[in-house]
């Protein structure tokens, strides 16, 4: 395997920071034990969370107003996959890319899975997009896609799925996710049902396309670019189509795609009860779909999401939501922000390991609400930083990636390499 950043700097990185990690971690040791967790198992656990960086990450986002580009922005997929490899290299918790189609497709998918395998990194679901037009396309998708009222138009879009999975399967990805921003801006622009029963009609279509050990996830959302009505709007109607379409067809649960303070983790646990929890894109917000760095605004939802995960698999051990990023990077360093994201999610993992169900299960039998809150929080309170650190450190990663990554100078260096270019971004959102 050749590594993007050298070996020899990080090890340098972890040399200075060690003997503080250590003196951290036997105190925490010593506070786990006290309430009977064994520091070790926890380690253990968080050495195996993965969760995958989305391609269109690594580059920086924009909003609808404008964008701002950052220095060294990678240039195509194979750039992607480099910034990636960082990304892995110093967290070790990133061992997968989420592509995203047609802005990532490479002429020769073969070569792009060799040299993704020779930086150690493997492919996560693949993501069709029908919400913008690309050049030379035949029919516009500015009136819907799998939904469009003209069947030329869903039968273009269906094809792109289909050539999606085709894709993805050359590349070793096992799923395809699919989220459209067909909707009406407009009372009286659709017919609502109508437009759901396209819907299904073209889904089924994809779904008949799919190889046997494939998922495909359904992504909702509440609103935009859809303003009055969204077609895939919630988690009932998303419920509702993998349902209708198979066992293979579940649900995908992008924590920004929701009204502000829904309660997300109570749709985790739905989703869960129900069989069709499919995965997650993760990142956070404060009013809308902000695609703000992951536990940057409300970590404590995210320690909630996961401790429905946690409790779902103490029912269902064979449960294995699939766990990527979705998130745009205007202000930071974005390799910066998905490491930082990734670190985040892992932590909510590991918080989540700590809650004591046993006491908590007695709490709720007991009625003793406030107890039970409290069990909650003095698990997502118990800072698990030096869990997360050594985690890394064991695993050949960075005890702490973002200085690390800081001291190497590879943004300086790919800036260098990638001068910036104008014209077509490849690093939209979904
Ligand atoms: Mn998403």
């Amino acid at each position: 395997m050749t590594s993007v950043m050298d070996a020899s700097q990080v090890a340098a990185h972890n040399s200075k920071l060690l003997a503080q990690l250590e003196a951290d971690y036997a105190a925490l040791a010593g506070v786990l034990a006290r309430r009977g967790q064994d520091i070790e198992a926890l380690t253990a656990q968080a050495r195996h969370f993965a969760v995958a960086v989305p391609s269109w990450g690594v580059g920086t986002g924009g909003t609808r107003f404008a964008r701002f580009p950052g220095r060294g922005e990678p240039r195509n997929v194979f750039e992607k996959l480099d910034d990636c490899a960082v990304i892995h290299q110093l967290t070790r918790a990133t061992p997968t890319v989420s592509l995203h189609f047609p802005w990532d497709r490479p002429e020769d998918a073969a070569e792009l899975r060799e040299t993704a395998a020779a930086r150690g990194l493997g492919f996560d679901a693949v993501n069709s997009n029908t919400f913008q037009d690309q050049a030379g396309q035949q029919h516009s998708y500015k009136f819907g896609s799998l939904t469009a009222g003209r069947l030329e138009v869903r039968e273009q879009a269906v094809q792109h799925n289909l050539d999606c999975i085709a894709l993805g399967q050359a590349l070793g990805s096992k799923a395809l996710t699919v989220w459209v921003g067909d909707g009406a801006n407009f009372p009286g622009q659709h017919n609502l049902r109508g437009a759901l029963e396209r819907y299904l009609d073209s889904m089924r279509q994809i779904y008949a396309g799919l190889p046997d050990d494939w998922s495909l996830f359904i992504e909702h959302k509440l609103f935009e670019p859809a303003f009055y009505a969204t077609t895939i709007a919630d988690w009932g109607t998303s419920f509702a189509c993998a349902t209708a379409l198979g066992s293979k067809a579940r649900c995908l649960v992008d924590l920004g795609h929701h009204a502000p303070n829904t309660n997300i983790e109570m749709i985790v646990a739905r989703l869960a009860q129900f069989g069709k929890l499919g995965g997650f894109h993760f990142n956070d917000s404060k009013y809308g779909d902000d695609d703000l760095d992951s536990g940057s605004i409300n970590p404590f939802q995210l320690f909630l999401v996961f401790n429905e995960l946690a409790d779902a698999a103490l029912r269902e051990p064979g449960l294995r939501p699939a766990y990527m990023l979705d998130q745009s990077h205007n202000v930071t360093d974005p390799i910066e922000s998905l490491m930082s994201s990734a670190a985040e999610v892992q932590r909510a993992y590991v918080q989540a390991a700590l809650v004591d169900r046993t006491a908590l299960a007695a709490h709720q039998q007991d009625n003793d609400a406030h107890q039970a809150a409290q069990t909650l929080k003095q698990a997502f309170r118990t800072d698990v930083s030096p869990i997360l650190a050594m985690a890394r450190l064991r695993s050949g990663g960075a005890i702490d990636p973002v200085a690390c990554y800081r001291a190497s100078g590879y943004r300086d260096r790919v800036a260098a390499q990638r001068p910036a270019r104008t014209g077509a971004s490849s690093s939209g959102i979904v």
